[in-house]
C-alpha cells in the first residue's frame, strides 16, 4: 500500500490565492523563459542542470552532502542525485502543501526552513529549481529521508499527483531530481557531455572534497568522476599541467574575514600570459569585479614592497614595476562566498559589492607579505620574473612608438595587402583571414566586395604563446591583422569600438597545416584580442571536403558522414564523380564563393569563450614548450585528425 502525502491536508486544501500565484508564476516562466534562464538555446538548456546541481552544492556547503551524481539519459533527460538530508517531505505549516511541491512550484522558494545553513551558491540567474520544473515536460523528485522514500512528479510545473511515500523502509538519504526539458521551449535539446563535464569539474575544484560524477547513457563508457582534496590548488595544477612552473607547489590561502570566506591559490609559470579566474559563490565572474580589484591591488603592493627590499640593495634600476608586470605568467584562482552578491555588467559576470574590495585586499596583502617574508627563495624568483616583465614592457612601448611613427610616415591607414570592402558600416562588414596568397586570390575574385574584405596571410603566423609582447607587436602578419581589424593591440590600447568588421572569419585549408594555422590564430585572438571572442565576432569558415557529382547534380560534403550519406542516397551508382578538396586553392573562385563565402549557403562556426579553461589548456598544450604532452594529445586524438601527416 502506498501512502499518499497529506491526504487530509490535500482534502482540506481549497484552491486559493496562493495556488493562483504559483500557476501565474510558472506561466510567466514558460511565456518568457529567456528572462529567467538567459536563453532557450543550448546555453539555457545546460543552465537547467546547473540550477538543480546548485541545490545539491548548497547542501554540500551546509555540510550534509559529499557526493553528487549526474546522468544524461538516452532521451536527453537529466538526473541529479545527492546524498544530503533530502528535501523535507512534510506538509508545510503555513502553505498547507508538501514542502517538495512548494520548492518545486514556487519561484524563489529556497531555504524555507532557514536554520544557519550556508546558502550562497544561488547560481548566475539564481532562479531556483521551480523554473527548471516549469520548463520540463516531466520532472520527478525522489527523496530518501527518515528511512522512507518519497516521490512526486510534475509536468510543465504542475503536480501530476500529490507526493507519495513508498511502503517499506530505506536507509538511503538524499534527493534525486530527474527532468526532461520541454522540447517545445528549447531550440536545442541535446546535452553536450564536455560542456557539463567542464562545469562539474570546476565545481569539484571549487568545493574541495566533494565528489561529482557525470555519466552519459547515450554512449557507453562515458563517465567522469571529479574529486579534488586539494581544491583550487589542484585547479591551478590542472590548468598549468602543460606549463613549466616557476616553483613547485601553488601558493594557497584561506581566510574568513567579516563573514566572507576567501580562498586564493596561484603560481607563476615560465610563460607570459595572465590567467586569472575569479569565482563568487561558484559562479565564474569572467568580468572580474571588486574581489579581483582587491586581489590585484594586494598583489601589486606586496610584491612592490618585497621588490624594494630586494632590488633596493643592489640598485638594479629605477624602472617602475606595474601590476601588469606582476601578473605575467601568473595563474590564479580567487574564490569568495557571499550572502548577497550583486552581479553587474551586461552579462552579470562582474561582482559589484563595494565592501568586498577592501576585505579581499586587506586579507590577501597580509597573507602575501607574510608568505614572501617566510619564503625568500620563491620571493626572489617571483621578483626576478616581474623585473624581466618590466624590461620587456618598456621594450614593447618603444616598439609601439616606432611602429606608430612608421605608420604615420607611411601615411598610416590600412595595410596594402588588404582588399577592403566598400561598406563602412562595421555591423555589415566581414573580414576573411585567408591562408596563403593563392586562396587569397580566389577569395578576392569570389567575394561580394560590397561587404566582404580579404586579408591573405603568409604561411604560419607567429606562435604568441612562445613570444613576448615586444616581438609580437613587431611581427608583420600580426601588425597587419591588427591594422585591418582596427581595434589596436595590447591591454591598454585595445578599443572594441573601433572594430571595423563585426564578423572576422578564419578561412584555412581543411588539412593539418590548416588546423595548425587556425590554432595559431585562435591562440593569438585568445591572448591579445579576447574581447572579439567574448563578443562573438570570430568565426571559422567551413570549406567543403568533397564535391560529389552525379549526372548534372552537384553536391558538397562538409565532413565524412555527410559524404557517406550523399553517396548512400544516390541509387544509381554509375557515373559518380567525387573530388576531395585538399586545399582552398583547388576550388575556383565561383566554387569557393558558393560553398564557403556566400551567406546563403556557407557554414560558419562561431568561436566562443564558453570554456576558457579548457581552451587555454589545449592551446598551451598544442602550442607551448613541452613536446611530450603535445605528442600524446595528437596520438590520443588521432582518430579525430584524419590523414595526419606530422
Ligand atoms: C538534486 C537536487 O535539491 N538537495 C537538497 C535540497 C534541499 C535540502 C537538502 C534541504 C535544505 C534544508 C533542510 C534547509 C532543499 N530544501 C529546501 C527547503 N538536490 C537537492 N538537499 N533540509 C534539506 O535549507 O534548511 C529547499 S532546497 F526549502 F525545503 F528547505
Amino acid at each position: 500500500m502506498e501512502e499518499t502525502q497529506g491526504t487530509e491536508a490535500a482534502a482540506n486544501h481549497t484552491y486559493g490565492a496562493g495556488d493562483i500565484k504559483v500557476l501565474e508564476g510558472l506561466e510567466a516562466v514558460r511565456k518568457r523563459p529567456a528572462m529567467y534562464i538567459g536563453s532557450t538555446d543550448g546555453r539555457g538548456l545546460h543552465h537547467l542542470v546547473y540550477e538543480v546541481v546548485d541545490n545539491a552544492v548548497d547542501e554540500a556547503l551546509a555540510g550534509y552532502c559529499t557526493r553528487i551524481d549526474v546522468v544524461i539519459t538516452k532521451t536527453n533527460a537529466i538526473s541529479v542525485t545527492d546524498n544530503g538530508r533530502g528535501i523535507p517531505t512534510d506538509i508545510h505549516p503555513t502553505e498547507g502543501i508538501g514542502t517538495v511541491e512548494l520548492v518545486m512550484t514556487k519561484l524563489h522558494a529556497g531555504g524555507k526552513f532557514d536554520n544557519d545553513s550556508y546558502k550562497v551558491s544561488a547560481g548566475l540567474h539564481g532562479v531556483g529549481v521551480s523554473c527548471v520544473n516549469g520548463l520540463s515536460s516531466l520532472l520527478e523528485v525522489t527523496v530518501w529521508r527518515d528511512h522512507r522514500e518519497f516521490t512526486q512528479a510534475f509536468s510543465k510545473g504542475i503536480p501530476l499527483a500529490a507526493g507519495e511515500f513508498k511502503s517499506g523502509s530505506s536507509d538511503k538519504q538524499g534527493t534525486r531530481v530527474l527532468f526532461q526539458p520541454d522540447d517545445t521551449i528549447f531550440t536545442e535539446t541535446a546535452y553536450n557531455f564536455d560542456t557539463l563535464s567542464a562545469r562539474l569539474r570546476e565545481l569539484a575544484f571549487l568545493n574541495k572534497g566533494l565528489t561529482i560524477t557525470l555519466r552519459d547513457e547515450r554512449e557507453d563508457d562515458k563517465f567522469h568522476e571529479f574529486h579534488f582534496p586539494g581544491g583550487i590548488t589542484a585547479f591551478i595544477e590542472y590548468m598549468d599541467s602543460h606549463k613549466k612552473p616557476l616553483f613547485d607547489h601553488p601558493i594557497h590561502f584561506e581566510k574568513e574575514t567579516q563573514g566572507v570566506p576567501l580562498e586564493i591559490a596561484f603560481r607563476y609559470n615560465e610563460g607570459y600570459a595572465e590567467n586569472l579566474f575569479s569565482f563568487v559563490n561558484n559562479v565564474n565572474t569572467v568580468d572580474g569585479g571588486t574581489h579581483v580589484v582587491g586581489f590585484k591591488s594586494a598583489l601589486t603592493r606586496a610584491i612592490n614592497q618585497k621588490a624594494k627590499d630586494l632590488l633596493g640593495k643592489n640598485k638594479k634600476s629605477d624602472l617602475e614595476l606595474t601590476g601588469e608586470d606582476m601578473r605575467e605568467g601568473l595563474t590564479a584562482v580567487i574564490s569568495v562566498k557571499l550572502r548577497e552578491p550583486q552581479f553587474e555588467g551586461q552579462t552579470k559576470h562582474k561582482l559589484g559589492n563595494g565592501e568586498v574590495k577592501g576585505i579581499v585586499e586587506a586579507a590577501a596583502f597580509d597573507l602575501l607579505s607574510t608568505f614572501l617574508e617566510e619564503n625568500p627563495a620563491i620571493a626572489r624568483k617571483v621578483i626576478d620574473k616581474v623585473y624581466n616583465a618590466a624590461i620587456a614592457r618598456e621594450a614593447a612601448r618603444k616598439a609601439r612608438q616606432m611602429a606608430r611613427r612608421k605608420s604615420v610616415l607611411e601615411g598610416g591607414g590600412l595595410p596594402g595587402k588588404l582588399a577592403d570592402c566598400s561598406s563602412r558600416i562595421p555591423a555589415e562588414c566581414e573580414l576573411y583571414l585567408v591562408e596563403g596568397d593563392s586562396a587569397g586570390g580566389s577569395a578576392k575574385q569570389g567575394r561580394d566586395r560590397a561587404f566582404q574584405a580579404i586579408l591573405p596571410l603568409k604561411g604560419k603566423i607567429l606562435n604568441v604563446e612562445k613570444a613576448r609582447i615586444d616581438k609580437i607587436m613587431a611581427n608583420e602578419e600580426i601588425a597587419t591583422m591588427a591594422q585591418a581589424i582596427g581595434c589596436g593591440l595590447g591591454e591598454d590600447s585595445f578599443n572594441l569600438e573601433k572594430l571595423r568588421y563585426h564578423k572576422i572569419i578564419i578561412m584555412t585549408d581543411a588539412d593539418v597545416d590548416g588546423s595548425h594555422i587556425q590554432t595559431l590564430l585562435l591562440t593569438f585572438f585568445c591572448r591579445y584580442m579576447k574581447e572579439l571572442i567574448e563578443n562573438g565576432v570570430l568565426y571559422l569558415a567551413q570549406p567543403p571536403l568533397y564535391k560529389i557529382k552525379h549526372g548534372k547534380n552537384e553536391q558538397y560534403a562538409f565532413n565524412e558522414a555527410e559524404k557517406d550519406r550523399i553517396l548512400a542516397e544516390i541509387s544509381d551508382k554509375k557515373g559518380i564523380y567525387m573530388q576531395r578538396y585538399k586545399g582552398l586553392g583547388e576550388m575556383n573562385p565561383d566554387q569557393l564563393a558558393t560553398t564557403t563565402m556566400n551567406p546563403e549557403n556557407r557554414v560558419l562556426r562561431r568561436i566562443s569563450m564558453e570554456d576558457v579553461v579548457l581552451a587555454d589548456q589545449i592551446f598551451t598544450m598544442l602550442m607551448g614548450e613541452e613536446v611530450e604532452p603535445r605528442r600524446k594529445f595528437i596520438e590520443e586524438n588521432a582518430h579525430l585528425v584524419r590523414e595526419l601527416d606530422v
